[in-house]
């Protein structure tokens, strides 16, 4: 049976926006996993209440269900081990945790700024009241309050990617010479920022951008070639 992934959706279904999701997805690609994306909505949980998970990504493999994104990524790599590696031993897990907690303080906040309110604004409308009300309580203020426009957004991923662009200017990514999930985990936040934006966030000619874009290229451009809000 095909895997399943359940992947959260604008109120446009081809739109799926969620960076965790982004991460699960590039991994499956990176392990050649034939897989089918489930549309997901805030407001329509049922066909994930098996699963006992509360939030997407939520994998479903024959009679298995997986959540979260970060143990969805080991379970790939401990039942497909003969597929290539999402955290290549002995340093492969602590690398994309560093990636991943790097994201954590640097990257989502600049990320969150431009991609929170315009995420809202996607949504289907019975998801928007949730969205909205969860939201403001995490971040402590209004969607509105914590939006950033074009100039301010841009210049704020830009510094948050300065160490990012450190060591993609010498490797061609994360991984080295290859990805890993380290590069996904930074991968999918960016690409959320990318989809729900009404601006490009992104200064492709840095070395993180020029990254971005070879991964937006990989996979027979599947990443490229996801709808977002700019068409
Ligand atoms: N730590 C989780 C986070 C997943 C997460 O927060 N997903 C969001 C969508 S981007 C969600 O489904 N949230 C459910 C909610 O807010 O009720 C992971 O890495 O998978």
């Amino acid at each position: 049976m095909t895997i399943q992934l359940y992947d959260l959706a604008a109120a446009d279904e081809r739109i799926l926006f969620s960076p965790f999701c982004w991460r699960v997805r590039m991994a499956l690609l990176h392990k050649g996993l034939p897989f089918a994306v489930a549309p997901w909505r805030f407001s329509a949980r049922e066909a994930t209440a098996a699963s006992g998970h509360d939030a997407v990504p939520v994998l479903r493999d024959g009679e298995r269900w997986v959540g979260d994104s970060w143990d969805i990524v080991t379970y790939l790599d401990e039942t497909y081990p003969a597929r290539p590696a999402l955290l290549p031993p002995p340093s492969g897990a602590a690398h994309a945790r560093l990636v991943g907690a790097l994201c954590g303080s640097l990257v989502f906040p600049a990320a969150v700024a431009i991609a929170v309110y315009q995420a809202w604004r996607i949504l289907d409308a019975d998801s928007q009241p949730y969205f909205r009300a969860s939201r403001e309580k995490m971040f402590g203020c209004s969607l509105e309050a914590l939006h950033a426009e074009e100039g301010e957004g841009r210049a704020g991923l830009a510094r948050a990617l300065k160490p990012f662009d450190e060591v993609l200017a010498v490797h061609d990514y994360l991984g080295g010479a290859a990805p890993t999930h380290a590069d996904y985990m930074l991968f999918g936040v960016l690409k959320w920022t990318d989809i729900v934006s009404s601006y490009d966030p992104i200064d492709h000619a840095t070395p993180s951008g020029r990254w971005f874009d070879r991964l937006q290229a990989s996979h027979g451009g599947y990443a490229a070639s996801a709808p977002t809000v700019r068409g």
